[in-house]
């Protein structure tokens, strides 16, 4: 029999209400993150962690600013105010998320020299993370997908599962995405690469 998993994307301090990179209503999808939980044969939490040096900090490209465009090693990078720092605050996990239930953590973005938006590889697809290899080992095919932020981790976390096989399903009420135009090209575009949409309520009223 095939297993299922709740991938609960990032949901850190430094992405909800008052964190450094806080993403609108950030925090609404925690109490729905913890409804989700014992609807899965695993739970797995990605965690955003960069290194203090890491390319994807405006503060670390002096002449930049939040929000720049730049070209490192002939990769566009987009710049973001310092978040995710391994260790910090910021890092950790939301107070109210229960993490009890937790099986398997997935670090990302660690490479100082390279981001990381999907949960499965670097942005230059030249490392993987050990998420494949654990969802593979406990016979894993439905990947059910929420958390922050819907226009980019959320997004290249579910265009690489589909690319590697899994069946996706995106709970898109318990998504909060950074632009909301980048959201519309973000649903529109999991949803065209065979992403299955679904609801909350589909699986807790189940
Ligand atoms: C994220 C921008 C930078 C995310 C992480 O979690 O979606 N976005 N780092
Ligand atoms: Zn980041």
């Amino acid at each position: 029999m095939s297993k299922t998993a709740l991938l609960m994307v990032d949901l850190q301090n430094d992405f909800c209400n008052g964190g450094t990179l806080a993403v609108e209503n950030g925090d609404d999808v925690i109490p729905l993150a913890n409804q989700l939980q014992p609807h899965f044969d695993y739970v797995v939490a990605t965690r955003d962690w960069h290194p203090k040096n890491h390319i994807s900090f405006a503060a670390n490209h002096p002449g930049h600013k939040v929000g720049d465009t730049i070209f490192v090693n002939h990769f566009p990078q987009t710049l973001w105010p310092v978040h995710g720092v391994q260790h910090s605050p910021g890092a950790d996990m939301h107070k109210d998320l229960d993490i009890a239930g937790i099986q398997h953590y997935v670090f990302k973005g660690t490479d100082t020299e390279i981001d990381s938006y999907s949960a499965f590889y670097d942005n230059h697809h030249h490392r993987s993370t050990d998420l494949e290899n654990f969802l593979e080992h406990y016979k894993v095919k439905d990947i059910y997908i929420m958390g922050l932020a819907t226009d980019y981790c959320v997004k290249y976390s579910c265009l690489d599962a589909l690319k590697l096989g899994f069946n996706v399903y995106v709970i898109t009420d318990a998504c909060r995405g950074v632009e909301k135009a980048d959201v519309e090209i973000a649903l529109d575009t999991m949803q065209k690469a065979g992403a299955k949409f679904i609801q909350v309520s589909d699986i807790v009223n189940k």
